[in-house]
């Protein structure tokens, strides 16, 4: 058992780690590189190591580096949050070896779940729905034309070793297949060192609903319901919420049961996230399992009242989870903004840089989790969100004009956010009507040139009609049921 923590990451993530350690009385390593050394996460850890230069691979990526600085603290256990080494089997296994505790599944558990098409295998044994394709990896064109036949154009090509939408490419026809077939498996060995491509009939305009679990080392399994993630721009998402629009109690049942059956067909152990895609007849197909704690995990820790980063500690430290899945229920809705300091209008380039000034939203129901401050110098190394903008409300409706309170009040000078461009959607008519999909931003933004005629991307945003955006209030004239009040909607 352990009672020593190294945080093996940076950011708002190692904050929220350190925060859930220090309550439940584990002490915290903070690891950092040279650019990191004014880095909240280094504060408020009891101590702190530097691992290395700015660079990732030779600091929060580095093995040899986060092991030495475990064993010259004695930590006992390794946190690796979210990104960096958080889905690295390998790495897991170096732990191990080291008689170190990984937070988080087991070593094989993590390379099954990282192959996808090994993934894909698994669930569909354990009578999860997937999406109808090939099973495992296809040999090669001739196999892949025939499967495309079988299961009906337009299908997607898929890298085994990809993921998160990386490796990925839309057939729509017999010729384009087979074009893409040699391009996506030469991209797939260059980009994963692995050629190796699987594939699936296309569902069109999906949802992206993902289940959060969490399974104990007593083969105690529990869901959380769903997040739904459909707001999204080249797979980084922009907005997360739940309860789903889309989701009804009894959809959310069967995904949840689906997701644990999921879960239990490889002893699952710890948090857990399976993500499927959900088509406009309701139907759910399994797409993923993410096997860390996730950048949106904070909407169903709002909604259902629950530590899942505590929880993710104490079914390391080997505790029982006590929870009854009829309990487990929404609350609140619960909806995230991610902040991120980057340029809209220039194609959403990073933006690193000095924050002059921040203003940070509060009062009742809002929590943002970040490790900024003014005067914080933004590096240019690692990813660019500054801030996880999450607000909860009994209704969606409610939530909504929460959020648009929130975004009014979060100012930040001395370098651009995404601010502006949340609460552009948030004014949005169909957005606010609960009514997207995954392809809702490519399809609500045109972008052309400036006036000046420079390349500059300029983006406009279909705005709500006027009546709608006018209205501060969607609740107006409006009734809607609190969520849990109504027994239809649990
Ligand atoms: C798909 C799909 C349509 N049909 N698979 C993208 C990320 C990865 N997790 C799976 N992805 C998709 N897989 C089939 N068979 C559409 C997507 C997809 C997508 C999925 C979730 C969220 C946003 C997306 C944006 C574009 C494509």
């Amino acid at each position: 058992m352990f009672n020593k923590v190294l945080i093996a990451n940076r950011g708002e993530i190692a904050l929220r780690v350190i925060r859930a350690c220090r309550e439940l009385g584990l002490s915290t390593v903070a690891v950092y590189s040279e650019a990191d050394r004014e880095a909240v996460h280094v504060r408020f850890a009891d101590e702190d190591v530097c691992i290395g230069p700015a660079s990732a691979a030779q600091s929060y990526l580095d093995f040899k580096r986060i092991i030495a600085a475990a064993e010259v603290t004695n930590a006992g256990a390794i946190h690796p949050g979210y990104g960096f080494l958080a889905e690295n089997a390998d790495f897991a296994e170096v732990c191990e070896s080291c008689g170190i505790t990984f937070i988080g599944p087991k070593p094989h558990q993590i390379r099954q779940m990282g192959d996808k098409a090994v993934a894909k295998e698994v669930m569909k044994k354990a009578g999860v729905p997937v999406v109808p394709g090939s099973d495992g990896i296809v040999s090669g064109f001739e196999e892949a034309r025939e499967l495309a036949e079988a299961v009906g154009y337009p299908v997607m090509l898929k890298a085994v070793a990809g993921g998160g939408g990386k490796g990925m490419r839309a057939c729509y026809d017999e010729a384009e297949l087979e074009r893409n077939f040699h391009i996506a498996s030469t991209e797939a060995a260059k980009a994963f060192s692995n050629p190796d491509l699987y594939l699936e009939k296309m569902i069109v305009n999906p949802h992206h609903v993902e289940i959060q679990l969490i399974g104990d080392s007593f083969g105690n399994y529990f869901h959380f319901g769903e997040r739904d993630c459909s707001i999204q721009r080249r797979h980084q998402k922009l907005i997360e919420e739940t309860p789903s629009p889309l989701v009804t109690p009894e959809l959310r049942q069967r995904m949840g049961e689906a997701a644990i059956k999921g879960a239990k067909m490889v002893d699952y152990l710890g948090v857990g996230t399976v993500e499927f895609l959900v088509d406009k007849d309701l139907n759910f197909y399994f797409m993923e399992m993410n096997t860390r704690i996730q950048v949106e995990h904070p909407i169903t820790e709002e909604a259902y009242e629950v530590d899942l980063l505590q929880d993710q500690l104490r079914v390391a430290l080997g505790e029982k989870l006590t929870y009854r899945q009829e309990d487990l229920t929404p609350k609140w809705h619960s909806i995230e903004c991610r902040i991120n300091a980057e340029d809209v209008e220039a194609d959403f380039r990073p933006a690193p840089g000095r924050i002059e000034a921040i203003h940070i939203p509060g009062g009742p129901g809002v929590r943002v989790d970040k490790a900024v401050y003014a005067g914080y110098f933004i590096p240019p190394y690692y990813d660019s969100m500054i801030a996880k903008l999450i607000v909860k409300a009994r209704t969606r409706n409610s939530a909504i004009i929460k959020m648009r309170r929130c975004l009014e009040e979060f100012i930040v000078e001395g370098v651009p956010t995404t601010v502006p461009i949340h609460k552009e959607i948030f004014q949005n008519e169909d957005f606010v009507a609960g009514k997207y999909h995954t392809a809702f931003l490519e399809e609500n933004f045109r972008s052309g040139k400036t006036e000046s005629g420079s390349k500059k991307k300029s983006i406009t945003f279909k705005r709500a009609t006027e009546a709608a955006a006018s209205d501060a209030s969607p609740d107006q004239g409006k009734v809607e049921e609190p969520v849990g009040a109504d027994p239809k909607s649990e």
